[in-house]
């Protein structure tokens, strides 16, 4: 992995400014949840710089890599929403030489959430809905829940992400409704 200075040039090559700045907002924000839910702030620190470091890959990287590692077959009926976490993980671990699963783990259900996340899982999920310059309507709810409690934020985002596909007519990941039959009812 090498020094935090080498792992941050890495991931600026690999993106444009605005989401060089996103990531680092998400670290930033993930080491203030995990200070405030006993989580490792290191892992914390690095799965926030790094969940979106293949986020502006080309498709066939993606296509290339599900092939190289035999991911799930059904990862080609989705598209970059869903790759650059799932598929960006084996990307992170082979390029940046990151083999913590858990940091792994918490990459690869940022977007989509997961029926089990571990508390670092939980911390990168939330961090990367309600950094500071993230505005949409309920982002203030969001912030406030996640204060509260962490798992209220995060049944918060299952619901209100599901609920921002079905109105627009995307494809659901059955991850995601695995995460919001997890988390919904169990902290409404
Ligand atoms: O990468 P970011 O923009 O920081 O945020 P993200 O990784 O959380 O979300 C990326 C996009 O993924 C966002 O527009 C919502 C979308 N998304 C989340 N779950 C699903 C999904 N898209 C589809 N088609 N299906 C899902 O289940
Ligand atoms: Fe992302
Ligand atoms: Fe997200
Ligand atoms: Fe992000």
């Amino acid at each position: 992995p090498g020094t935090r200075d080498e792992l941050l040039a890495k991931i600026e090559k690999q993106l444009k400014p605005k989401r060089f700045k996103h990531v680092q907002r998400v670290e930033q924000t993930a080491l203030r949840l995990a200070e405030a839910n006993g989580v490792d702030l290191e892992k914390a620190s690095i799965a926030g710089l790094t969940h979106d470091y293949a986020k502006q890959r080309p498709a066939e990287d993606f296509i290339q890599t599900i092939k190289d590692y035999q991911l799930a077959p059904e990862l080609l009926n989705y598209g970059n929403a869903i790759w650059h976490g799932v598929v960006g993980a084996e990307l992170i671990k082979h390029e940046l030489g990151i083999y913590d699963e858990d940091i792994l783990n918490a990459v690869r259900h940022h977007t989509t959430g997961a029926a089990y996340m571990s508390p670092l899982e939980q911390v990168v999920y939330m961090a990367d809905f309600i950094e500071p310059a993230r505005d949409f309507p309920g982002v203030d709810d969001a912030r406030r829940l996640t204060d509260k409690e962490l798992a209220m934020g995060v049944a918060y985002q299952a619901k209100h992400t599901l609920a921002y596909l079905i109105d627009n007519n995307q494809p659901i990941y059955p991850k995601s409704l695995d995460t919001y039959n997890a988390w919904v009812p169990q902290y409404p």
